[in-house]
């Protein structure tokens, strides 16, 4: 019928396959032939039963994201649906790969979903800022019921076979031959007979009693939602399909999708979604991938534990290596217990903990890392320290290995240099936690190799990493962009700011937490220790570790924190240490408003990213708003710096900053000829 939906039968079942590359996406031009199809086989006496099936790596993986924010074209997915229910035949969704969003909505559609072992289902809307929009707010809740059904669609979280299996929205799974399977599933149920009951008409879960419970648990998720209008919108939507009946339902879920797909947020995290993916991308020829087996990490202390966790969680043995064999069971030690920690809380399996440990090996002999095809250190932060490591690596590594820095500031291109193979050198920049955090910056020096980069970057995203390609400068793209944004921190709070109004116009902003709430946790004593090796100081900061208060590692910090809570309380002896110290320049209070603290710290935040771009250190502005979404808590739902930018306006950032250069004549607030340029011609290039 068309090459993106074709009808074969199989006896008296009809099998409607979808195949539009890469991931079944329901474009309209899917949408479309598949109506068709719908409509010829619900009036085709011959046809008994009907099994929707995909092909290639996927079942449907939703509706096609790039149509969004564009004039719908019909037929939309609701009406195809509502063809599905019409149907007095048995209907069967065969799902293998992923079933999301409107692929999921499309199996709702059917009275059976069957699925493959490995299959995953769920509707990830919420992480493009929607509520889903093709009634799976409506029908989710009636296989599975209310609670169940608000905390998938609320978290966005897919859940794999099994317990799709359990919970009653698959009716079958199977462990291969998925669309013969189901075929054999279908015909029983024609030769069962009807009627076949849709899922709309299934009410048998849907419990009014259970109301408050689910506006509780509800109450619990806004909290979480930080500003985002997504979380609450898909609550919502659930809540209604136990309050109302199922068309009203149906019609609000459309109405709060199509006021969110128009909003500001979704546009900011669609925005994401593809520049995530661009970001992995490599520009030039079809580059060859080198081949990684096992990786080697050196250092066992919390960041190269944490380097060596995220390769094992990924299914790569790990040689790990320490100088000493005290510190190596410290650092296999501190690793066992956090897998543990995971098996506490329920995230691990014993059995997963045993297989992930198994794939360890600790070593205090750098010839055991000659079997390794990508070598990563995370050895103290000094260039003479890394050098000598990477010169014992060039005397050690197997031709062809990849050799990488974890350095977070150091120049990549001199520690290259320092070996006889810059071609196989390069960063891979990991964040603390670095088995948990999503960020990857993989620094590209001078000389790197194209394919060693490829290659890094597919190894990133198959350990679930998010990376970023950066080039060579002091903090590469994410940590220069903070010292950026920490610039004014001081001057604020000796001009009359707080901590903790600072923090608290941050976390309004709906950062996770403000600038001093994150020293605090990282540990003041990092930047008092840089600062000292670099001649530079912070007057409040400074003080503050004179007197010994790290942070959260000593109970206090620019807060208070106690009895081990991590909960900061502003201390009222900080607050007269500012205070004393303004006294001492000179400066007297004054009040300081939310608008005036944002744009000092982010306006000269957005004004780096451009200097960034303007130097290539990195490819396309997007890549920015990755690295800050995902490395640095910047708000999801504003897109990363970049993106907010062309919200808030850049012709205003411009001339914000030129009043605080003016004002105050810091390097910080002078505008790059980039920014200036956005702000005329509204791109970036
Ligand atoms: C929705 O369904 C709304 C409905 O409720 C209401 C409708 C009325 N559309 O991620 P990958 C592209 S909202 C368009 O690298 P993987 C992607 O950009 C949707 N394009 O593959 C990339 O392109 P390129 C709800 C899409 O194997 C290529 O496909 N569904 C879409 O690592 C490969 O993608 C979702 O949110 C799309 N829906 O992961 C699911 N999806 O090669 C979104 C992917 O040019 N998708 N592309 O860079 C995913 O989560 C992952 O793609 C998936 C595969 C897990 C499926």
């Amino acid at each position: 019928m068309s090459s993106f939906v074709s009808v074969t039968r199989d006896g008296g079942v009809a099998v409607v396959n979808i195949d539009n590359p890469p991931v079944n996406a329901l474009s309209f031009h899917v949408r479309e032939p598949l109506m068709q199809a719908l409509i010829l086989l619900r009036d085709e006496p011959s046809v008994a039963a009907i099994v929707i099936a995909c092909a290639g790596r996927t079942f449907v993986a939703g509706a096609d994201i790039t149509e969004f924010g564009k004039p719908v074209q019909q037929p939309e997915l609701r009406p195809i649906i509502a063809v599905l229910e019409e149907i007095a035949k048995p209907t069967v969704a065969a799902i293998h790969g992923t079933a999301l969003g409107g692929g999921l909505e499309l199996a709702l559609g059917c009275h059976f979903r069957v699925a493959e072992a490995g299959a995953r289902l769920g509707l990830p809307e919420v992480k493009l800022g929607l509520p889903p929009g093709g009634g799976g707010t409506v029908r989710l809740p009636r296989l599975v019921g209310a609670d169940k059904a608000l905390g998938m669609i609320v978290s966005g979280t897919p859940i794999n076979a099994a317990e799709a299996l359990g919970a009653g929205l698959v009716d079958a799974v199977f462990d291969s031959d998925l669309t013969a399977r189901a075929i054999s599933f279908a015909r029983d149920m024609a030769a069962k007979g009807g009627p076949f009951m849709p899922v709309r008409d299934r009410n048998d879960r849907l419990d009014p009693a259970g109301l408050p419970e689910f506006d509780e648990q509800a109450a619990k998720l806004a909290k979480k939602a930080r500003g985002l209008e997504a979380p609450i919108a898909c609550a919502q939507a659930v809540r209604n399909a136990i309050t109302l009946p199922f068309d009203e339902a149906l019609a609000a879920e459309r109405k709060l999708f199509l006021k969110l797909v128009a909003g500001d947020q979704s546009r900011a995290q669609r925005h994401l979604f593809f520049a995530e993916r661009e970001a992995a991308k490599i520009s030039g020829k079809d580059l060859s991938r080198r081949k990684v087996a096992r990786v080697g990490v050196i250092g066992a202390g919390t960041m190269g534990g944490g380097i060596a966790m995220a390769f094992a969680n990924g299914g790569y043995p790990v040689t790990l290596l320490e100088t000493s064999s005290e510190a190596l069971e410290r650092g296999l030690a501190t690793i066992d217990r956090n897998y543990a920690v995971s098996v506490a809380r329920g995230s691990l399996s014993e059995d997963a903990k045993r297989q992930r440990l198994g794939l360890f090996k600790g070593t205090t002999d750098y010839g055991d890392l000659a079997d390794c095809d990508l070598i990563v250190e995370a050895v103290f932060e000094e260039m003479a320290v890394k050098k000598d490591v990477f010169g014992r690596l060039d005397a050690v590594a197997k031709s062809g290995a990849i050799l990488a820095t974890n350095t977070s500031y150091l120049d990549v291109n001199e520690i290259a240099a320092s070996t006889s193979r810059p071609q196989d050198v390069l960063g891979l920049h990991f964040f603390s936690p670095a088995n948990v955090m999503k960020l990857l910056e993989i620094v590209r020096a001078e000389r790197t190799d194209a394919d060693a980069l490829a290659t890094v970057v597919e190894l990133a995203r198959r350990i679930g990493k998010v990376p970023v390609i950066v080039g060579v400068c002091h903090g590469f793209v994410g940590n220069r962009m903070l010292a950026a944004r920490g610039a004014e921190s001081e001057a604020l709070l000796l001009e009359g700011a707080t901590p903790s109004r600072i923090d608290r116009a941050f976390t309004d902003f709906g950062w996770p937490m403000g600038p001093f709430q994150m020293g605090d946790l990282a540990g003041l004593d990092i930047g008092w220790r840089n600062r000292k090796a670099r001649g530079q100081t912070a007057v409040i900061a400074d003080a503050l570790c004179e007197q010994g208060r790290f942070g959260q590692k000593t109970g206090r910090g620019f807060y208070l924190y106690e009895n081990g809570s991590r909960v900061s309380v502003p201390d009222p002896d900080v607050e007269a240490l500012i205070r004393a110290k303004a006294a001492e320049n000179g400066i007297a209070p004054r009040t300081i408003g939310a608008d005036e603290l944002i744009e000092r710290t982010l306006y000269p935040l957005v004004n780096e990213g451009a200097k960034i771009l303007e130097e290539k250190i990195a490819a396309r502005a997007s890549d920015i708003d990755v690295v800050w979404v995902n490395g640095y808590g910047f708000p999801v739902g504003k897109g990363g710096p970049m993106f907010w930018a062309g919200l808030e306006g850049v012709d205003k950032i411009v001339a914000r900053l030129d009043h605080w250069h003016e004002r105050t004549g810091r390097q910080v607030f002078r505008a790059s000829p980039l920014l200036r340029r956005m702000a005329e011609t509204g791109s970036w290039e």
